[in-house]
């Protein structure tokens, strides 16, 4: 349940809060689902909403509405009003979501991949809800949580939840959780990227970081969300015009003016910033500037994973980075120094992604601008002082355990109609050996491993365009690139894979991967770039109890 007044939110923002209520200037509702700010405003953070004795439990409905360009929002709508809430737990609570699907029956999705998985049905001896997928259909995904891949909990193979019907999530998170940044979206194969372009997603947050990074410990704390959508217009992307649009925090950074979001911060002030790129397709590479300099960025953990925090030590090493590469779906949680109030323009921005010859367009734009002031409001929390218990480390040993198996798997991209250069590409990711087939719910399982084991993977990049590698239910333990072996690896659950340039050896990642942990049953991986994934880009891994 929703505790009124959380220990992290701070005094000034409670009392902000209590008055807001009070006048009555949050009772206004929303005329229409899926709010949007106007591109310019002062950052807004999501509700949050935290656990309290060992439950956190809430109502989700999920809406959609067409905006003036014409493309279709959806969103995740609290039973308050609350848009795409930020969930806060404790590792070892429960997550119990009562999930309504209030789209209309018949909705057209406006992707351009949305069609490729669309007669996907699932057989009566295996399904979770509904039993056919439709244009509106839907579920939850909780990207990143070690919790079980089992009907009710973080399933996406079978589960589906169509218009008008209800569907109960209860989520056991694990007692040795990483403490750190997660997210939720839908996960509906061939409509999942029309449905996170449509700006379906929310921050899911483990506490507790402040227990392995201490030097986050009370400061302030501002969460920020990355999310893609269709540029209006639809204009051919090239230069400055984007594949995608972007926004932070519901407010819009639009081509072609890119107006940046405002942030208001107190000169020189020490602020943790968590930041997700919540975007179906866009990669980001995030730097701060001030005055056209980079500033260095003091992270403390990646997809919600502690830095240097899976050893046996009990305390995590802070990485300094003046930029940091964000596939779609990563999180990175950094410190950040605000400007001195001499420094005239602080932006905080994505650079420019090279994402091969036949990648999407990500050029260099602004996100947010800092502006300094000696009154700047500080963010509704801080991260807790409370030095909590020490609790074992999901991962650790991983670096030095026993590996029974080695597997090669490798992205592809075929053209469906040789003799037709306009026709549809199919998106392939292949255990080597295997003929490549696009996903379908009812594939076998491409990989069967048993519990208990070690194995590492090279996952290879046979396109010319980047593809970003996620696996359900579990982190990886980076191990090499292209080879070369990567020194004290950091934990992911989605890492790039760089395109191959048509010549030379395929570009790759080798990762560890860690089955030694409760989850047992079918789960999945796939390109997270999520209209590549819609158009086949996903395969089974099912894991045996020991
Ligand atoms: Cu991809």
């Amino acid at each position: 349940m929703k505790a009124l007044f959380p220990c992290r939110r701070t005094a000034l923002a409670c009392a902000a809060l209590c008055i807001a209520l009070a006048g009555g200037v949050f009772a206004a509702v929303p005329t229409e689902p899926c709010p949007r700010f106007a591109p310019g405003s002062t950052i807004v953070e999501p509700e949050d909403l935290f656990s309290s004795r060992g439950v956190l439990q809430l109502n989700l409905t999920y809406e959609s509405r067409i905006d003036s360009s014409g493309n279709t929002l959806y969103c995740f709508t609290n039973s308050d009003g609350a848009q795409s809430p930020t969930l806060h737990v404790q590792p070892g609570d429960r997550l119990m979501i009562n999930f309504r699907n209030a789209l209309p029956a018949s909705i057209s999705t406006s992707s351009r991949h949305a069609m490729a998985g669309m007669i996907m049905t699932s057989s009566p001896s295996h399904t979770c809800g509904a039993l056919v997928m439709t244009g509106s259909s839907a579920n939850i995904h909780y990207h990143g949580t070690n919790t079980p891949p089992v009907c009710h909990q973080d399933e996406v193979i079978t589960t589906l939840v169509n218009a008008g019907q209800s569907f109960q999530y209860d989520l056991q998170f694990p007692l040795n959780e990483p403490p750190g940044l997660y997210w939720y979206h839908p996960h509906v194969h061939g409509i999942s990227e029309s449905a996170v372009l449509g700006g379906a997603s929310g921050a899911l947050i483990v506490e507790g970081i402040e227990r392995i990074a201490p030097m986050t410990a009370g400061l302030p704390e501002r969460l920020m969300i990355v999310r893609d959508n269709l540029v209006p217009g639809n204009p051919t992307p090239g230069g400055s015009i984007p594949s995608w649009d972007i926004s932070l925090n519901y407010a819009p950074v639009p081509y072609p003016d890119f107006t940046p979001v405002v942030i208001p911060m107190k000169p020189l002030e020490k602020q943790f910033w968590r930041v997700l790129n919540a975007s179906a397709d866009t990669i980001l590479d995030v730097q701060l500037q001030y005055d056209g300099k980079a500033q260095p960025l003091e992270v403390v953990a990646l997809d919600g994973v502690p830095t240097g925090s899976q050893d046996g030590t009990s305390i995590g090493k802070p990485i300094m980075e003046n930029h940091i590469l964000l596939a779609p779906a990563a999180r990175a949680e950094f410190i950040v120094k605000g400007p001195p109030l001499t420094v005239l323009n602080a932006t905080f921005l994505t650079l420019s992604v090279d994402t091969g010859p036949d990648g999407d367009n990500d050029p260099q734009r602004p996100l947010a601008t800092i502006q300094a002031s000696a009154t700047a409001p500080a963010p509704s929390l801080s991260v807790s002082r409370t030095p909590g218990r020490f609790y074992e480390q999901r991962f650790a040993g991983l670096a030095t355990a026993h590996v029974i198996a080695r597997r090669k798997l490798y992205f592809s991209e075929v053209i469906s109609d040789p003799t037709d250069p306009n026709s549809l590409t199919n998106f392939y990711i292949t255990v080597d050996g295997q003929t490549p087939t696009l996903f379908d719910p009812n594939n076998p399982p491409a990989i069967v491993t048993t519990q208990g084991s070690v194995e590492d993977w090279t996952i290879e990049n046979r396109a010319m365009e980047n593809h970003e590698f996620h696996i359900h239910q579990i982190h990886f333990l980076v191990e090499a690139q292209n080879g070369v072996k990567v020194p004290e690896g950091q934990y992911l659950d989605t890492i790039q894979v760089p395109y191959w340039s048509g010549t030379g050896p395929y570009p790759s990642v080798t990762v560890r991967m860690d089955f030694r942990g409760p989850d047992v049953g079918d789960f999945v991986y796939h390109c997270h770039i999520l209209g590549h994934e819609d158009s086949g880009m996903m395969a089974i891994i099912r894991v045996n109890p020991r």
